[in-house]
């Protein structure tokens, strides 16, 4: 089997140790990082999702295969953010109050690092009390949030809210899954981006660059 479709595999199969060595093994022979994420790690989690809505894998499954994806995006983390020491500003970022999904907020995190921001992650299950605190803590250029589910994306609408009305300056943009455009101007967010690449592109031109 080609070396992406085995890293898929060992994600869907929530093998860790395998993920690892495979994505290490992907990033030895110089296939494209991007390639690597795209095809070897997001396609085993659309796997496992479309799984997960047939009723043909259950959430244990989606959790193992998740914290084998996270393990895989550690070895490829320093090569994504490679030669990107300065700091072009601060960026924090969050999943939503209610939310466990992280793989994607992970992500936006090492985009942004790779941008050359300093990132703050909050983890998952942020509230808006969390976000006005860590704002306050570490003054950020840009607060990203992100949702994966149509449950919790009205809570980012509370979070804008409540995060300009304690007069906190920093530009908010929103992503994720179920979340879109319009959505993300519905609830005046500075920005929205579809992915973590084009999060950080949007990081950029939000600070000028
Ligand atoms: Co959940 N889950 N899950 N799950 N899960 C989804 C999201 C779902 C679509 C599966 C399905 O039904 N097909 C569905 C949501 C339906 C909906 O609301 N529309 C779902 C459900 C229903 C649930 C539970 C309710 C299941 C249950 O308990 N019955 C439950 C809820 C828990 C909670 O959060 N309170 C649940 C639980 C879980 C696990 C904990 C088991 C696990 C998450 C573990 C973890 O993250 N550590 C999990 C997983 C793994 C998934 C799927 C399979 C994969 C998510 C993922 O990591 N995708 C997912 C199905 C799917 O996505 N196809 C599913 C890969 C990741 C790279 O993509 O996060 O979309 P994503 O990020 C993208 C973009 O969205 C964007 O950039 C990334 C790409 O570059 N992006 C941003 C993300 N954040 C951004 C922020 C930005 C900008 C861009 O700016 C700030």
């Amino acid at each position: 089997m080609e070396l992406l479709a085995m890293l898929s595999q060992a994600v869907f199969d929530g093998d860790m140790d395998k993920a690892a060595e495979l994505s290490q093994n992907a990033i030895n022979e110089g296939i494209p990082i991007s390639d690597i994420l795209e095809h070897g790690l997001i396609s085993a989690m659309h796997e496992v999702g479309d799984k997960f809505k047939k009723g043909e894998v259950f959430v244990p499954e989606m959790l193992i295969a998740a914290r084998a994806m996270n393990r895989a995006l550690e070895i490829l983390e320093p090569e994504m953010i490679r030669g990107k020491i300065e700091s072009k500003g601060t960026f924090i970022v969050g999943a939503v109050k209610g939310d466990l999904h992280d793989i994607g907020k992970n992500l936006v995190g090492i985009m942004f690092k790779g941008a050359g921001f300093r990132v703050i992650d909050l983890g998952t299950d942020v509230s808006l009390e969390a976000f006005i605190k860590a704002a306050r803590e570490y003054n950020p250029d840009i607060i990203g949030i992100s949702s994966l589910l149509t449950t919790t994306m009205p809570y980012m609408q509370t979070i804008i809210e409540g995060l300009r009305s304690e007069g906190i300056p920093a530009k908010i943009i929103v992503g994720g899954a179920p979340v879109n455009r319009e959505f993300a101007q519905s609830i005046n967010a500075d920005g929205y981006a579809e992915n973590a690449a084009e999060a950080a592109d949007l990081g950029k031109s939000l600070m000028g660059m």
